[in-house]
């Protein structure tokens, strides 16, 4: 085995981390690397892996001149998305990881997965990837360290985490990090696992190439991992984006929203204002994950753990997010998206005529009114937060932003409203608690059934979901000065299933009537599920809705509110003894509003 030149010094660097050392030593050992590179984050080093990617064919370098910097990569048909069903909370017992994970022992890990690393980087590189989650010397912030044989992992985890020399120094001022060991193994999915086990903080990942499964700061870390450091040490970590809203006074504030994967985060992330509202501007902090911490003025705070977006590719265009269109045209990695013949990416839903002939996410030639989609559903973008226009000045401040509203939101065609406020903060949990969600294309699985997804947490929490709600009780009592909380419903439809509401950049009035409640200033009528907008209070008289759409948006209708109580009480079920008793308080709250 031997490092790769100019590495040591690397290395020399970290001599200080006696234990990082000892274990990739020991990972090396069982996976039988080639050779060890330590990534130091450079652009040389990226250079130099993307050079050799495009050289086997892992990446196709496109247009320069049009997508100067950009790369596509097509993975394996059988790993575009994560995979629920071969991920696995590794706690000693089942319980902890509660009744929505799947949960393996240690002892089975090492007796069934561990095997799977033996020899498994045999004539392969074996990466030391060093990266932090967060903006550097904030006391949000966390390191984490991820051995990979996949450059790809290399090269995309450089854009989403703040890589290399960095997180070393980070790891030399915090001591401890999380270990991620992951191999692409030989991409079979009866040999793919995603392993957790909270406990020792340490992540195991075989078998896949896609980005939940193999970005290991993201979702493994990021969510699952500090999910369980978080309920320890009293915070927040949570799939949310993080966003600022800036008034024509100039004024901004800060909000969070949690909604399940492929329901708009980044969408709303980067949304820009609408002709009606001159002179609003959104800032983006983040579209995937915040950390959030009560501060010492009793707010609560919240960092984007991440440098990078990992967004989805059909849909964006120039009408639905322009931020998006501009950010991915510099500096960015595509993954299974179609190519164009000049070698520009293409995807359902772009901007302009769809092109006659393509390469499709295989690769294969694909013409116009093929049946099949040119490119994947879960295809994705990779792009730094540097490149996007309308990133917050505030995405890097190692205090975080203070938060002032946190959204919770599904994708419901019937039934609720576009928007709800909760009547106080333990309202608000259940409103987050049971958020539901007609399933994605985020996940393999049937699209389009309708889950509960708490807090847009079922995939991510690392333990038991009743202790994780519990845990959200617990916090509004230790926040002096409390976010207020809301749900929204972009997704609701009339009775041809045509969306009621149009969405995109016009959410920013739905945001606007939110801010103004909190300001105390925006007028809102009490119903059973709670407080929604007073008629005209959300101004639409310049957007070409039909007629009576908005109170068909905003209308909560008692009886129809009943079965969904006894839904959500088969819900709360699976969580007993664990779901804190004032949420099912809350549900026969909803119950007896609801004339029941
Ligand atoms: P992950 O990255 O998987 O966590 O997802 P995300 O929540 O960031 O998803 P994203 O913003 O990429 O959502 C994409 C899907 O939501 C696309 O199908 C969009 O068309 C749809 N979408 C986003 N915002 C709106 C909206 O306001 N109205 C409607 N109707 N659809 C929307
Ligand atoms: C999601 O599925 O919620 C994502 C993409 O944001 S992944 O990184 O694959 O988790
Ligand atoms: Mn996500």
């Amino acid at each position: 085995m031997k490092n790769e030149p100019g590495d040591a010094a690397c290395k020399a660097g970290s001599v200080a981390n006696a234990e990082l050392i000892r274990w990739v030593d020991e990972v090396a050992a069982i996976a039988k690397p080639d050779r060890v590179h330590w990534c130091d984050g450079s652009e040389a080093e990226r250079d130099l892996l993307m050079a050799r990617m495009v050289e086997d064919g892992q990446f196709l370098p496109l247009n320069e001149k049009e997508y100067p910097n950009g790369f596509l990569s097509r993975s394996d048909p059988n790993d575009v998305a994560r995979t629920e069903h071969l991920t696995f909370i590794c706690a000693d017992k089942k319980e902890e990881a509660g009744p929505t994970n799947n949960w393996m022992s240690p002892a089975e890990a090492e007796t069934w997965v561990k095997p799977l690393f033996r020899g498994a980087m045999k004539g392969r590189t074996l990466y030391v990837v060093p990266y932090l989650m967060g903006p550097a010397g904030s006391p949000f912030s966390k390191v984490g360290v991820e051995l990979t044989d996949s450059a790809y992992v290399v090269v995309n985890m450089r854009i989403m985490t703040r890589m290399g020399a960095v997180a070393m120094r980070e790891l030399a001022r915090l001591g401890k990090f999380v270990r991620g060991m992951h191999s692409t193994g030989d991409l079979s999915p009866d040999r793919r696992y995603i392993l957790h086990f909270p406990a020792r903080r340490e992540i195991w990942s075989v078998g896949s190439g896609y980005g939940g499964n193999a970005l290991l700061g993201k979702k493994c870390h990021s969510l699952r991992i500090s999910s369980v450091e978080a309920r320890d040490e009293g915070w927040l970590a949570e799939h949310m984006l993080i966003i600022g809203v800036e008034n024509p006074a100039g004024e901004t504030a800060y909000v969070a929203a949690a909604f399940p994967s492929a329901c708009g985060k980044t969408n709303l992330a980067m949304m820009v204002p609408p002709e009606g509202l001159k002179g609003w501007k959104v800032w983006t902090v983040g579209d995937d994950i915040a950390w959030l911490r009560v501060g010492a003025d009793g707010r609560l705070w919240a960092v984007n753990p991440e440098a990078g977006f990992f967004g989805i590719a059909p849909g964006t265009s120039m009408k639905t997010n322009p931020n998006a269109m501009k950010m991915v045209r510099k500096d960015s990695l595509f993954t299974n998206v179609a190519l164009t013949a000049d070698r520009c990416p293409w995807w359902e839903g772009f901007d302009g005529e769809t092109p006659e002939r393509l390469a499709d996410w295989r690769g294969r030639l694909w013409t116009r009114g093929s049946n099949e989609k040119a490119a994947q559903p879960n295809s994705r973008f990779t792009s730094p937060l540097a490149r996007c226009p309308s990133l917050s000045p505030s995405w890097d401040d190692p205090k975080g932003v203070p938060i002032s509203a946190i959204l919770f939101g599904g994708r419901r065609t019937r039934l609720v409203p576009l928007v709800t406020e909760a009547f106080d903060w333990d309202h608000g949990v259940f409103m987050g608690a049971t958020i539901a969600s007609e399933t994605t294309v985020a996940q393999t699985g049937t699209v389009g059934v309708l889950r509960r997804d708490p807090m847009a947490m079922l995939p991510f929490c690392g333990y038991h979901m009743g202790d994780y709600l519990a845990h959200w009780v617990r916090m509004g009592k230790s926040i002096p000065n409390p976010p207020r909380l809301f749900r929204v419903n972009w997704f609701r439809k009339d009775a041809s299933d045509k969306f009621l509401w149009p969405g995109f950049g016009e959410n920013l009035r739905v945001l606007r009537w939110i801010l103004e409640r909190c300001a105390g200033k925006a007028a809102g009528v009490e119903t059973p599920a709670g407080v929604v907008p007073a008629p005209g209070a959300i101004d639409v008289s310049d957007l070409p809705m039909a007629k009576g759409a908005m109170e068909e948006l905003l209308a909560v209708r008692g009886a129809e509110w009943k079965p969904e109580a006894d839904d959500i009480e088969k819900f709360f079920s699976t969580l007993a003894p664990r779901l804190p008793e004032v949420l099912e308080r809350k549900r026969l709250d909803l119950l007896k509003r609801a004339g029941g």
